[in-house]
């Protein structure tokens, strides 16, 4: 995401370009790393915090006007890019979906100015902050709703931390399932306790664009085409890079309409908090996979290891992008008769999945199933070691001894040392005598 482009088109807005000060980035301290493996709440506070790095994304500039902290978001239909040859009508804040990270400070007077572009009325509610009943955004309940073309303040105190989001609490249904949500990310004002080398935040969310389409559908409740991290999939979400040794917390929102079991490789995290704030360490789990609720949020830290790691929902489906769900399963099934039918209406047609579906990527790559315009194969992704067969809610964590500090850079494929590599021993079925339960 090109800031300069962002804050360019912020500094457009009318209403805030008569201030002193400009929108600005918050700012990353140069703490000492603290790489000690003592139970992080007993350590002394190491003062500022990292900023995160929203995945795809951006942050929200801010200004300050006599102490306050301004932001301003803007509700507006976009055109966004799930991935080349994917996009589509959205709606976002700011130019994109999700909308900017909002990242403040406990203690911080936040006023967050809200214009609505939109063709209906919006609201904006601050998911999981503590703050006045009427500052809660809920559409006819704390405050009128904005309607188009229309600007309202949002002001309050920030008496927390953690890892919140905002959405609209307007319309919640279609505005939510075009794409308005983002992340509102509080550090403790006493600094971490234990230093955060990188900070990841992203959110989950799911979009009902039926191949062929070009806007998302909100009527749909369980079918969704296209399985999301920060409004991207795979291979479009950008691997989350780390030094080796290094403390990565990634925050996790989940506003979509499923609960996602987030699973990641070649290491345990702790989930260390949510927009409950930081939990104290005897509330800590070591996990591999953690379930992330529809509107809840979760935060993971582990210490990097090197290698490529994959990170992802652990719903199978979930890992695809769009397909058919209503059909009956291929597997197993002879279909040479109905491929020579078929070939029929559609030269170039091929039968596929009687032996599973592992063959949909090649297939697709070979331009034999051309599938609807503004359509992904369901299958991409390509690997130092052949083709990946995933999508949607997939990335990696890539690490590496030689990262610099703040480098977010993909850095290619993993170099595994020699002889630290699955190899091929044999090419015949019937090879060894393995144990095998014999028939009854
Ligand atoms: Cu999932």
């Amino acid at each position: 995401m090109n800031i300069r482009r962002q804050l360019l088109k912020l500094a457009g807005i009318g209403a805030l370009a008569n201030t002193a000060n400009v929108f600005r980035i918050p700012n990353a301290n140069a703490a000492a790393v603290d790489q000690s493996d003592e139970d992080p709440n007993d350590a002394d506070s190491t003062g500022p915090f990292t900023p995160v790095h929203t995945l795809d994304g951006w942050t929200l500039p801010y200004r300050m006007n006599q102490g306050v902290k301004e932001f301003h978001l803007v509700a507006e239909e976009i055109e966004h890019e799930f991935a080349p040859g994917s996009t589509a009508k959205c709606w976002g804040y700011n130019g994109t979906t999700p909308g900017p990270t909002i990242e403040a400070v406990e203690g911080d007077r936040v006023r967050i100015y809200v214009t609505n572009r939109l063709p209906e009325h919006t609201s904006i509610h601050w998911h999981g902050i503590l703050l006045p009943s009427g500052m809660d955004g809920v559409g006819g309940l704390s405050q009128p709703q904005i309607k188009p073309g229309e600007t309202y303040a949002y002001e309050f105190t920030l008496r927390q931390h953690g890892t919140h989001m905002y959405h609209p609490h307007a319309d919640e249904m279609v505005q939510m399932a075009l794409g308005m949500m983002g992340m509102f990310i509080i550090h403790p004002k006493d600094g971490e306790a234990h230093r955060i080398d990188r900070d990841y935040c992203l959110l989950l969310h799911n979009w009902a664009l039926h191949p062929g389409t070009y806007r998302p559908n909100p009527a749909v409740m369980v079918e969704f085409d296209l399985w999301t991290m920060n409004s991207k999939v795979f291979p479009a979400i950008s691997p989350m890079v780390a030094g080796s040794g290094e403390r990565v917390r990634i925050r996790v929102g989940n506003l979509s309409m499923w609960n996602h079991p987030v699973h990641m490789h070649g290491t345990q995290f702790a989930v260390t908090g949510s927009d409950g704030g930081r939990w104290p360490g005897t509330a800590w789990r070591t996990e591999s996979t953690e379930i992330i609720g529809v509107g809840q949020t979760r935060d993971l830290e582990f210490v990097a290891v090197p290698g490529d790691w994959i990170f992802h929902c652990h719903m199978a489906h979930h890992t695809m992008n769009a397909m058919a769900h209503d059909l009956p399963s291929p597997v197993g099934v002879d279909q040479s008769a109905i491929e020579k039918q078929m070939q029929k209406m559609l030269p170039g047609y091929q039968a596929m999945g009687e032996t599973g579906m592992a063959e949909h990527q090649r297939h697709a790559q070979m331009g034999h199933h051309k599938g609807p315009e503004n359509t992904l194969p369901m299958m991409m992704g390509k690997g130092p070691h052949g083709d990946l067969e995933m999508g949607g809610m997939f990335t990696m964590v890539k690490v590496r001894d030689e990262i610099a500090t703040g480098d977010f850079r993909d850095p290619g494929w993993f170099k595994n040392p020699p002889n630290s590599v699955a190899r091929r021993i044999s090419q015949n079925g019937d090879w060894g005598s393995p144990t095998r339960k014999p028939r009854t």
